[in-house]
């Protein structure tokens, strides 16, 4: 599937503002691609697939859960807003044929992150954070991050997903709290580092 098709696709699926939000995040995903050393085809047409579900009907991403053995079931005792990223994935591979695992492991975890993401798993993942349309709390911090470091920008917005979720008595589905366990591993001492270097 090119990028044309791709965005063609896509742009019957969502509203005008959530397609502009898929161009930036597929413009973002490109450059972080080229300094971290991910395929940018592979970022460019995974981030132009990302948000393809987002817009399903509820009732419609339940059946496509309930009835995929691929999907598991645990997605359903969660928030449907973490459904529309494995959703997306298993439907552009029935749909338009798409296999490529990598791009569908970048779509598929998107929202929520997971254990050992790969390169290009945590380049879609950051784009979609840190995207110039978006303005929720400490996303310039995450940006400036994303400059320097991979992990420590993605641990970051993932600690701040948590929290956010935390202090509104939101569930976090478990992958969130496996990527950020994992990654705070690999770096959490350069994030103390980072925050104390930065307070003064
Ligand atoms: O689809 P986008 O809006 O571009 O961004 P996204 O795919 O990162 O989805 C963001 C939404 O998902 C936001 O409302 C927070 C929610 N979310 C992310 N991780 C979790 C989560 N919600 C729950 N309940 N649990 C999670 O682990
Ligand atoms: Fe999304
Ligand atoms: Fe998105």
């Amino acid at each position: 599937m090119d990028k044309e098709t791709a965005l063609s696709e896509v742009k019957k699926r969502l509203p005008e503002k959530r397609y502009a939000h898929t161009l930036r995040v597929m413009e973002c995903a490109v450059e972080l691609a080229k300094r971290y050393g991910a395929d940018p085809a592979k970022a460019e047409l995974a981030s132009a697939l990302h948000d393809i579900a987002k817009y399903f009907p509820e009732e419609e991403m339940r059946a496509i859960i309930q009835s995929r053995e691929t999907l598991p079931d645990l997605l359903l005792d969660y928030h449907p807003s973490v459904w529309h990223a494995p959703v997306g994935a298993i439907y552009i591979k029935e749909t338009f044929g798409l296999t490529d695992p990598d791009i569908l492991a970048a779509i598929t975890y998107h929202t929520t992150g997971r254990s050992g993401m790969s390169v290009l798993e945590k380049v879609v993942f950051l784009a979609d954070y840190i995207e110039p349309g978006r303005s929720f709390p400490g996303v310039d911090e995450v940006r400036e991050m994303a400059k320097e470091d991979l992990d420590l920008a993605v641990a970051q917005a993932l600690a701040n997903t948590v929290r956010f979720l935390v202090e509104n008595y939101s569930q976090v589905y478990p992958d969130t709290l496996s990527a950020y366990n994992d990654l705070i591993q690999v770096c959490g001492v350069r994030l103390k580092e980072w925050h104390k270097r930065t307070e003064v």
